[in-house]
């Protein structure tokens, strides 16, 4: 069993390798992304959905287009809107990433959304998140990052 298990990881390496041999020096290096200061907030009992906020940049044209969490059955991109004094939010299918750009997903602007998590978010505990990053060519890469859960208090945007 443990010569099998050794094997599934050596072709799971080599999987990450093929991934990243695929994909030219120049093309790699526009895919370059830098996440900071992911946070998620603390959810209420029998809350379905979680707000996920970080800073991103890239250092080429790009775009964020899908999130995922082990946490939740999926994750959205939403965007917030003002209409006719009360804050909307609705699914958007990316957030554009100008080079060198560092665009915020705060609260009130723009966030990950959880949907359908399946335990409590809790204070200083930390949510794994997967964020796709599609190239101006095309080319998808995957930025795997870990938010912080702060508490409910943390800037109130809108409720779900
Ligand atoms: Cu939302």
């Amino acid at each position: 069993m443990k010569f099998i298990h050794d094997l599934m990881y050596r072709y799971m390496g080599l999987g990450v390798l093929i991934v990243l041999c695929s994909v030219s020096p120049t093309t790699f290096a526009a895919q370059s992304v830098i996440v900071k200061n992911a946070w998620a907030r603390a959810t209420a009992p029998g809350q379905a959905t979680a707000g996920v906020y970080l800073e991103i940049v890239s250092n080429a044209d790009a775009a964020l287009v899908a999130a995922a969490s082990p946490l939740a059955k999926s994750a959205e991109i939403h965007a917030m809107r003002t209409e006719g004094g009360v804050m909307k939010m609705r699914a958007v299918s990316k957030i554009e990433l100008p080079a060198h750009k560092t665009v915020k997903l705060a609260p009130g602007v723009l966030h990950v959304m959880l949907v359908g998590i399946k335990q409590p978010l809790r204070e200083k505990e930390k949510v794994p998140l997967e964020l796709t990053i599609e190239g101006s060519g095309g080319s998808k890469s995957t930025v795997r990052v870990e938010a912080e859960v702060r508490p409910l208090t943390a800037t109130r945007e809108h409720a779900h």
